[in-house]
């Protein structure tokens, strides 16, 4: 075995102690990759994810993001906890959050793992030079991870391993030395289309090519402002994030869990009508160290009133109007379109009341909109 191989075998060795359950290494990104990327963003399907488009160089090159690359150590961890079946969906008092969010946030769990594995890479090649990367880079880990051979790129655009499953991050370590690179990984998709048939907003608009602004994940997660209009049934009661098309999975009917309890559910009871009444000081308790934090309170309970307004509980009702004085324009703009659901016409005379002094354009709007409904259903 040639020295190299023997490093990299170390180094591999060390990352699986480290609990890594996926280890890969490759050179360079394809130029297939880099193409398609462009493509999807002149469709603009990253919506309003300005990041993706900010970096093109950098995304585009991995010598732009760390230059004298030689290797990209690619790196699996897998997040799975619990079975996840589509039976979420009947259980309509309850908020769905992707299983990667049940707990802490991951970048947080993986980069002390991560600064183990540099050093382990710097003892093994000594002065050599390296960057981490978990998630929030600039550069395309499904991509890297499958050339990696860490897994294929499936039809929904997740890294899909076979005997794994997808419920897992990646992650990379850049290194400006040559090591061992590994067999890229074939797609075994074949004929199956279970993830584009589930998707609840066609967000696979293609195979292997997703609409981010179509998807759950972003509209729940990564939009700011108002959820449009024509996605809020949709949405049902995800709340943060959305599995489905990976629950469809076939390949994650072998998917394996793991022990790390890092990755636990921390509070599995997420009832909506308990998280429609938590206050700033509330949810920054509730949600401190999760990747919940992300959406803002504002965020997760525009979320929470679109999925109660989903629920046909009228038992929302109550806390929907006191949610109607909320402090946040976002969130009372979505109760206003969660109590239309529930009441129906009947909304109408209890908005007028509460919303008197209501100043907001986009709470107005929404008010608005319920009203010219319900006119053109009397005009008819
Ligand atoms: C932006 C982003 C999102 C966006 C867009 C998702 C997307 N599919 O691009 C949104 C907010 C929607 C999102 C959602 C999710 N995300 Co996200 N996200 C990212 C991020 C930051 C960038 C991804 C990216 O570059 N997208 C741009 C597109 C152009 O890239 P692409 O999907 O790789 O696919 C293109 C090319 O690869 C090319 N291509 C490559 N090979 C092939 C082969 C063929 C045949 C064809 C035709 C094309 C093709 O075509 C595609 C263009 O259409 C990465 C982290 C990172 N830095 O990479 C995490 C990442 C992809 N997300 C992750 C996760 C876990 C999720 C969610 C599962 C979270 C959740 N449960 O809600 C969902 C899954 C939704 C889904 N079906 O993809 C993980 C995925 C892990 C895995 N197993 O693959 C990542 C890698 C984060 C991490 N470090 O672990 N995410
Ligand atoms: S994460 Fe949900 S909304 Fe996004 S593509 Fe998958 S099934 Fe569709
Ligand atoms: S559901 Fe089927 S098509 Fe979609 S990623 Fe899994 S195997 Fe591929």
């Amino acid at each position: 075995m040639s020295l190299i191989n023997e490093k990299t075998l170390r180094i591999e060795n060390f990352a699986k102690e480290l609990g890594f359950d996926g280890f890969g290494v490759t050179r360079e990104l394809s130029s297939k990759s880099i193409k398609k990327y462009k493509e999807w963003l002149s469709l603009n399907y990253q919506g309003e994810m300005s990041y993706m488009s900010r970096n093109v160089e950098k995304r585009s090159s991995l010598n732009a993001v760390f230059a004298g690359v030689q290797s990209v150590v690619c790196l699996r961890t897998n997040y799975l906890t619990e079975d996840k079946d589509m039976n979420f969906i009947n259980k309509k008092d309850r908020g769905d959050l992707s299983l990667y969010a049940l707990n802490e946030d991951y970048h947080e769990v993986l980069m002390q793992r991560h600064k183990e594995l540099e050093k382990k890479i710097k003892e093994e090649f000594d002065g050599c030079q390296t960057k981490i990367y978990i998630d929030t880079g600039p550069i395309l880990e499904k991509p890297l991870a499958q050339s990696a051979g860490l897994g294929w790129i499936g039809k929904h655009t997740n890294l899909i391993t076979e005997h794994i499953g997808s419920y897992y991050f990646i992650s990379e370590i850049l290194v400006d030395v040559i090591l061992k690179v590994s067999e890229p990984s074939l797609d075994k998709c074949g004929t199956c289309r279970s993830c584009i048939d589930i998707c609840p907003t066609k967000a696979i608009v293609a195979p292997y090519i997703l609409d981010s602004r179509r998807c759950i994940s972003y509209l729940t997660i990564e939009l700011k402002g108002v959820i449009p209009l024509e996605f809020r049934k949709a949405l049902g009661n995800h709340i943060y994030g959305c599995d489905d098309c990976q629950i469809v999975c076939p390949w994650n009917s072998f998917a394996v869990k793991t022990d790390d309890q890092s990755f636990f559910a921390r509070d599995g009871s997420f009832q909506l009508i308990e998280l429609m009444r938590l206050d700033d000081v509330a949810f920054r308790k509730r949600f401190k160290k999760s990747p919940v934090k992300r959406t803002k309170r504002r965020g997760l309970l525009r979320n929470v009133a679109v999925a109660l307004g989903n629920s046909g509980n009228l038992s929302a009702v109550g806390p929907l109007i006191d949610a109607l004085t909320d402090h946040e324009p976002l969130i009372r703009a979505h109760v206003v379109w969660a109590l239309g659901e529930l009441l129906g016409k009947k909304a109408l005379p209890i908005l007028d009341k509460t919303l008197t002094h209501e100043n907001e354009d986009i709470v107005k709007n929404e008010v608005e909109l319920l009203k010219q409904y319900y006119n053109k259903r009397k005009d008819k």
